[in-house]
């Protein structure tokens, strides 16, 4: 006898999404691995007030007790903020930590999946994974952008971090057949930064635009998700120019140190903090909350248009 998916949804999402109403996916490994405590509770509520702003519901997803979450209680959000013993859930080890009964929180590539169980079709986050540099040599190239490629979920994000190789993220993305939108914007955003110097493939300005084009993919039975690159706002951006050599340095630091898998992200995002003394944090935090606002103004587009 196969065993049931162990999913567990909060009667508020579970009634929303009954009801066809607007609710936005959250991951949590951004409150585990990639901000420090207290800011990372505190933005992961923050995230939460701003889908419920715009009129959707939030759903932060995480494994606890080797069961799926969907929406997290203020408590548990407080325990995923200062635990130790949390597992970084890709697709690769998501049924291991449901096997075993462990502690996992979800990175895009798992909260994509779990979104898609309980049926959300709109995510946001901060900043995808992508191709790391020095893929020549390490072969590192994120989970989360083959899970773009068959999961239909929508995923805002900043662009992917620009600790990444920022031209083989696109290429590779093309590669796949994910759809790369920019959203208001002409160029690929670097996640701290508004610019990259890489054009988007195509550009969309406005949710209801967003969402025509989410019905028409899923209408020609195009699997796979749609990734949104949303810039930071102006007033909150580092400029490229001002954070390339903390990249560079943070990255050397990395090979140097031989941080390699799953720790390589959370390693960078923790050294810029450092080097760019909290100002990487701070545009983090404002960064996910604007993505927070362009995703419930999606689902709430959606919802519309749905029967
Ligand atoms: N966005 C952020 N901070 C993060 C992440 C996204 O602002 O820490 C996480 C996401 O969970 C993403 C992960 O899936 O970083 C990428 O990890 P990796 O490079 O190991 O695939
Ligand atoms: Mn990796």
């Amino acid at each position: 006898m196969s065993p049931t998916i162990p999913l567990d949804v909060t009667p508020e999402v579970a009634s929303a999404l009954a009801a066809g109403a607007p609710v936005v996916a959250l991951e949590s490994t951004i409150v585990t691995h990639g901000m420090p405590h207290p800011q990372n509770v505190a933005t992961a509520r923050e995230v939460e007030a701003e889908v419920r702003r715009e009129g959707a519901v939030p759903a932060t997803i995480a494994v606890v007790d080797g069961r799926i979450r969907v929406g997290l209680p203020d408590e548990v959000l407080d325990w995923l903020g200062t635990a130790t013993d949390i597992l970084k859930l890709s697709r690769a080890d998501l049924p291991f930590a449901i096997a075993a009964r462990r502690h996992g929180s979800t990175t895009v590539a798992a909260t994509m999946i779990c979104a898609h169980l309980a049926g959300i079709q709109v995510f946001a986050t901060g900043g995808i994974g992508g191709v790391h540099r020095g893929v020549e040599v390490t072969l590192d190239i994120s989970a989360d952008l083959d899970e773009l490629a068959r999961t239909p979920v929508a995923v805002i994000c900043a662009g992917a971090k620009a600790i990444l190789d920022l031209p083989r993220t696109l290429e590779y993305l093309e590669t796949r057949g994910v759809p790369v939108v920019g959203y208001g914007t002409d160029e690929f955003p670097a996640f701290w930064s508004r610019k990259s110097g890489l054009p988007v493939p195509m550009r969309l300005d406005g949710a209801d635009a967003l969402a025509d084009f989410i019905q028409v993919k899923a209408a020609l039975g195009l699997e796979g998700g749609v990734l949104v690159a949303n810039p930071v706002p102006h007033d909150a951006e580092i400029p490229a120019a001002e954070i390339r050599a903390h990249i560079e340095a943070a990255v050397a630091e990395a090979v140097a140190s031989s941080v390699t898998g799953k720790a390589v992200t959370p390693f960078l995002l923790r050294r810029l903090v450092e080097l760019t003394e909290g100002r990487s944090l701070a545009t983090n935090i404002v960064l996910v909350k604007n993505n927070a606002s362009v995703a419930a103004k999606l689902a709430v587009a959606l919802s519309r248009g749905s029967p």
